[in-house]
């Protein structure tokens, strides 16, 4: 059996407790804070990030490597990768550009967007120049067709779900611009249209239980 480890506030761990729904593989989950430096966390994730899995194997770190390993290892169970290989590629692509150039990106902001504490200004004003154009990427390859790839529900979405809305509200809360609308990037029924998938009910709805859970 899987142990998923981590926090549900975490949109990397929803990713992967997605990909888990919609694959329908059996786990359970753990619930790990960031910032560990306990070995038995460090053992499994060394920089103490989530999520991570635990497997009969051994553990596994990176919500990527995790997601991969999934598909590869549970081949019986939905795709979430198109068997062509390079739709799988591009279906890669997509999750590259949404974590690495956009999330990543606004990451810097979050202490300030959401956690009251304070970015310098040249940190705002490097996501400022930086964000637009990498949006501006992103947007020559994400499909919404309704798909992030296509027709298709892909890991992508699994990706996007929980990471373009994000992106969205930092940029709000930091410029009172959501980039991501401006560029005419059109998240909002896109994020309704996968927030809707039974699965991602439940794991809005986990995420919002856990908000109230006592530290
Ligand atoms: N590339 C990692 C990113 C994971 C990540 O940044 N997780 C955050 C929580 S959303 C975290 O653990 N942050 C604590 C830290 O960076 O030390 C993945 O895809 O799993």
């Amino acid at each position: 059996m899987i142990t998923l480890c981590g926090i549900p506030l975490s949109n990397y761990y929803n990713k992967v407790k997605l990909v888990l729904l919609e694959k329908g593989i059996p786990f359970t989950e753990e619930h790990v804070k960031t910032h560990s430096h306990d070995e038995a966390v460090l053992s499994c994730s060394p920089l103490g990030k989530v999520p991570f899995i635990k497997t009969p194997r051994g553990a596994l770190c990176e919500s990527q490597v995790i997601v991969e390993y999934l598909e590869a290892a549970y081949p019986d169970t939905p795709r979430l990768l198109p068997a062509d290989p390079f739709q799988a590629a591009k279906v890669r692509e997509l999750i590259t550009f949404v974590e690495l150039h956009l999330e990543l990106v606004v990451r810097e902001l979050y202490p300030e967007a959401f956690f009251g504490g304070q970015v310098s200004e040249g940190t705002k004003k490097r996501v400022a120049r930086v964000l637009p154009e990498n949006i501006a990427a992103f947007k020559r390859l994400a499909k919404f067709g309704p798909y992030l790839a296509g027709d298709t529900f892909t890991m992508a979405d699994c990706a996007g779900w929980v990471s373009l809305p994000l992106v969205a509200m930092t940029t709000k809360a930091i410029y009172g611009e959501d980039f991501l609308a401006t560029a005419g990037v059109d998240w909002k029924p896109y994020a309704k249209l996968i927030g809707e998938r039974p699965h991602a009910v439940k794991v809005a709805a986990d995420r919002k239980a856990d908000q109230t859970r006592p530290a």
